[in-house]
Formats: structure tokens, C-alpha cells, sequence
């Protein structure tokens, strides 16, 4: 495969966390590294897992096939292949795969000196993740309340799991997670017209300047975060959108078992009424 012109400057050795100077090549576009290796292997025998799965189940319909976690009565132990432990290796390899990925971007990283910012981002959400099919569970006592693996089954999983609760938005940190989410797009959609705005003049016209982004919300809105300040601004909503969320589910059972719009009685209980 063809190399960029400016690849070859920044293939440089050294960086790895483990196994040294063993993994430490690219193929293609691509840099291995051990984790890399991992990576594959991982994801590799999960994929292979799932389809075993779905070749076992009733169905070979994309929308349909479904592999289900163990039945609560298996609480936190192993459960027989085809009663969840397909579904119990599956979440192993996954999170394998996740993790393996995150440090071979760490890697990536620390060859080319930059931040970790895009191996944190990342790692926020292996934690949401994680907290639905590991913390959740093991608080609950069986990883039966893990989510199953399959396109409409994980809907249907959340669809019920939020009734169990009556009215899952009442859920504050639901509440606060969505926010984030919505203030994501909206900061996304400001930065990305903005910039095109900027940088897309009509034809015969000069690109304008970070002077002019400025400007214009300064003019529009009084105040302008500035070039770097927005993407600090862009990573710390969208990693609260995934970190909310995952508290919204952690808090579900563990730390609170009644309908969610009954949470909201502190608020009718404050001794300022009576
Ligand atoms: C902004 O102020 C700014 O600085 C010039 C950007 O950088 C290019 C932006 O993309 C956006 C969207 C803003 C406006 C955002 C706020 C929070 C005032």
C-alpha cells in the first residue's frame, strides 16, 4: 500500500507499553504493536463467538438474531454455553478489544508525543460499557442484567429496563445526560458551520480568519470561546453525555428501586411547605 508522503517522518520506533520491540511495525497504513495484536484476536474470536451463536439460535435475520445473558438464577457465576456463557465469553472479548484498541492508541500517542486525549475520550466509553455489563450486574448480583447482544433485543432490554422504573426521563442524571447530549449537537452544529463558514468563501474570495470566527460571535452573542476553547468545550460535553449516562444506569437498582417520578418526593417532602 502506497505511503503518504509525510508518513514515513513519523514512523518511529519506541512507545510501547509492552513486549517491546516485538510488535513494534506498521502493516499498510496501519501500526500493530502487541495491542494490536490483541485487538484482532479478541474482536476475531467475539465475532466468531456471535455468529456461532446466531447459527445456534432460530434465526439468521441481521435485525433479529439475539444473544441473550444468563438467566438471574445463574447470579454471578458461569453459565452453561448456551444459556449465557456465550454471552458471558462475548462480553470478555469485547472488553478485551476495547481495551486493547485504547492502548494501542495510547501507544500511538506516545510515538507521536501527543496528549492522551483521544485514548480518555475513548476510555469513557468502555466505562459506560462497562457499567452496563459488568458494574451493574455484579451490584444487582447476576449477570443476568446485563444488556443481550442483538439489534432489536438490546432495544427491547431498554425499553423494559426503563419501565421497571415507570418514567425513566423523570431519572435526574438521565436528566443531566441528555442535556449533554443535546448540548453536543448544538456545539458540534455552532463549530462546523462556523468553520465552513470561515474557511468555504465563494469562489474569488480569501478564506477568512480565526479573526472573523471570533468576531462573529462576538457580535452575535457577546462572547467567543475561541479556536482551542471550543474543542476543550466539544470533548468535556460529549465525555459527560457518556458519563451521565452511565450513572443514569448505575443509580437504576442499585441505588434506587422505585418508579423514578417518585424520586422527585424530596422536593414535595421539604419541611418549607408544611
Ligand atoms: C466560538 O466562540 C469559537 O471561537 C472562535 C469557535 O471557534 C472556532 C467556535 O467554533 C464556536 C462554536 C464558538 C462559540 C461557542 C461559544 C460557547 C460561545
Amino acid at each position: 500500500m502506497a505511503m503518504l508522503s509525510f508518513e514515513k517522518k513519523y514512523r518511529v520506533r519506541g512507545g510501547t507499553l509492552l513486549g517491546g520491540d516485538l510488535f513494534d511495525f506498521w502493516v499498510g497504513p496501519f501500526y500493530v504493536g502487541l495491542f494490536g495484536v490483541t485487538t484482532i484476536f479478541f474482536a476475531g474470536l467475539g465475532t466468531a463467538l456471535i455468529l456461532y451463536g446466531a447459527s445456534q439460535g432460530p434465526t439468521w435475520n441481521p435485525w433479529q438474531i439475539n444473544i441473550a445473558p444468563p438467566d438471574l438464577k445463574y447470579g454471578l457465576g458461569l453459565a452453561p454455553l448456551m444459556e449465557g456463557g456465550l454471552w458471558q465469553i462475548i462480553t470478555v472479548c469485547a472488553l478485551g478489544a476495547f481495551v486493547s484498541w485504547a492502548l494501542r492508541e495510547v501507544e500511538i500517542c506516545r510515538k507521536l508525543g501527543m496528549g492522551y486525549h483521544v485514548p480518555f475520550a475513548f476510555s469513557v466509553a468502555i466505562f459506560a460499557y462497562f457499567t452496563l455489563v459488568v458494574i451493574r450486574p455484579v451490584l444487582l448480583g447476576a449477570w443476568g442484567h446485563g444488556f443481550p447482544y442483538g439489534i432489536f433485543s438490546h432495544l427491547d432490554w431498554v425499553s423494559n429496563v426503563g419501565y421497571q422504573y415507570l418514567h425513566f426521563h423523570y431519572n435526574p442524571a438521565h436528566m443531566i445526560a441528555v442535556t449533554f447530549f443535546f448540548t453536543t449537537t448544538l456545539a458540534l452544529a455552532l463549530h462546523g458551520s462556523l468553520i465552513l463558514s470561515a474557511s468555504n468563501p465563494p469562489k474569488g474570495e480569501v478564506v477568512k480568519t480565526p479573526e472573523h470566527e471570533n468576531t462573529f460571535f462576538r457580535d452575535s452573542i457577546g462572547y467567543s470561546i475561541g479556536a482551542l476553547g471550543i474543542h476543550r468545550l466539544g470533548l468535556f460535553l460529549a465525555l459527560s453525555a457518556g458519563f451521565w449516562s452511565a450513572v443514569c444506569i448505575v443509580i437504576s437498582g442499585p441505588f434506587w428501586t422505585k418508579s423514578w417520578p417518585e424520586w422527585w418526593g424530596w422536593w414535595l417532602d421539604l419541611p418549607i411547605w408544611s
